[in-house]
């Protein structure tokens, strides 16, 4: 890592970097509609970021296996928690920072799907919307119809600026359903973690995950992580402390697994490990660009994205001018004809079934209700 202000910024855009973090100071809100230097811009939307959720779709589909309430709740953190490394430290490890995401278009869409191999007992579909431009809000599904394990859900971000670093908090939820042998459905209502951007001042900023969130099972289980970075638990980055709850009437003690959610961790009680990151993950496939159709990410954003991979910054800047002209020229026509935008798969409601009935349940620190909320319109659509 960096030791020098500035050290990982190109000398030509040194100026421009200083200029976007003065323009941070007394932030708060999207950060995604600021202008950063080239030097920190990804090729990739944000509307592919939901496919970190099924990166080891074995572990999705695993989670239907479970034989009781207590090894399903278990199997859906340890998903949940081998989740967290794709989401929160993979642009470090494959463009060497964390980098400005493209901030996705209302309609934007991406399709995506993890093949059904052997053992895994089904296909693992993704599909993404761009529900909301201002703010920016993307929702998602992801299913593995055959299994039963079904996940849908919705983000935004609130920023501000604290100390140095970034403060992003997690504007959404996520809802996965398990289809049990009997027929019934379980519920899962996951809360998302706050998120601190730290190495601004160097150039080469980095996720720290921060506070708590929730999983809350409509069994009753709950689990609750607590995340911090080095000096804490264990004195490493993106440590966790895990407690998993069983619902009251059971009185039985909680299981408490602690690690690194990067790398590994353990169930303290028995002392094996609970999660292990370190072999490779499993990429999304995704349709070529030419047979994706107008509002696919990809091909929506191909010619920026190959501006900004090439660092040909002058032809990115043209054709990101060009994507946001048209969408402002579509959102005064529909002013003008009194019409309104219609979402593919997704549908606004104002208040989210799950989140009211398993919010309450967990009454000691319940997550504020977050005001957005998308309904999937299911598998066929
Ligand atoms: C904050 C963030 C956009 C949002 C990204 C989210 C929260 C999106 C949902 C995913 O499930 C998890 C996730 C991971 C990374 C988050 C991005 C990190 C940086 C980006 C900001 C809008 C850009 C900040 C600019 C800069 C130069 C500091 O990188």
């Amino acid at each position: 890592m960096s030791e020098q202000p500035g050290e990982a910024v190109p000398a030509a855009q040194k100026g421009s970097w200083a200029s976007f973090l003065k323009s941070l100071a007394g932030f708060t809100g999207d950060l995604s509609s600021m202008t950063a230097p080239p030097f920190i811009l990804s090729p990739t939307s944000l509307t592919e970021f939901p496919a970190y959720w099924c990166e080891r779709p074995e572990l999705f589909a695993k989670i239907a296996d479970g034989k009781s309430e207590e090894e399903r709740a278990l199997a859906v953190l340890k998903w949940f928690i081998s989740t967290l490394k794709g989401q929160y430290t993979s642009r470090n490890e494959s463009m060497g920072s964390e980098k400005k995401p493209l901030n996705p278009v209302l309609g934007e869409l991406f399709y995506g799907y993890w093949p059904d191999t052997a053992g895994r007992g089904g296909k693992t579909t993704l599909v993404v919307e761009q529900v909301s431009h201002h703010p920016p809000i993307t929702a998602y599904r992801i299913a593995n119809e055959a299994k039963g394990v079904v996940l849908t859900g919705h983000n935004a971000q609130k920023t501000s600026f604290s100390g140095g670093s970034i403060i992003v908090k997690q504007v959404g939820h996520a809802v996965l359903t398990v289809r049990l042998p009997s027929g019934d459905v379980e519920e899962y209502l996951i809360t998302l973690p706050r998120l601190r951007i730290d190495g601004l001042w160097y150039g080469s900023p980095y996720i720290e995950l921060t506070d708590t969130s929730y999983i809350q099972s409509s069994s009753g289980w709950l689990s609750q992580i607590e995340y911090k970075g080095k000096g804490y638990f264990s004195g490493k980055s993106h440590s966790f402390k895990a407690t998993v709850t069983p619902p009251p009437h059971l009185h039985r003690q909680p299981h408490v697994i602690e690690g690194t959610w990067h790398t590994t961790s353990r169930d303290t009680r028995i002392g094996a490990v609970f999660h292990d990151v370190t072999a490779p993950k499993e990429e999304v496939t995704v349709a070529p660009i030419t047979e994706q159709g107008e509002w696919e990410s990809r091909r929506l954003w191909s010619v920026v994205a190959k501006g900004i991979r090439e660092g040909d910054f002058e032809t990115a800047a043209k054709d990101k001018s060009r994507i946001e002209n048209e969408q402002r020229q579509r959102r005064r026509d529909e002013g003008a004809a009194g019409t309104k935008w219609e979402l593919k798969h997704f549908r606004h409601i104002e208040n989210c079934p799950v989140y009211e009935r398993l919010g309450r349940l967990f009454s000691a620190n319940p997550p504020t209700e977050d005001g957005y909320v998308y309904l999937n319109n299911g598998p066929h659509a």
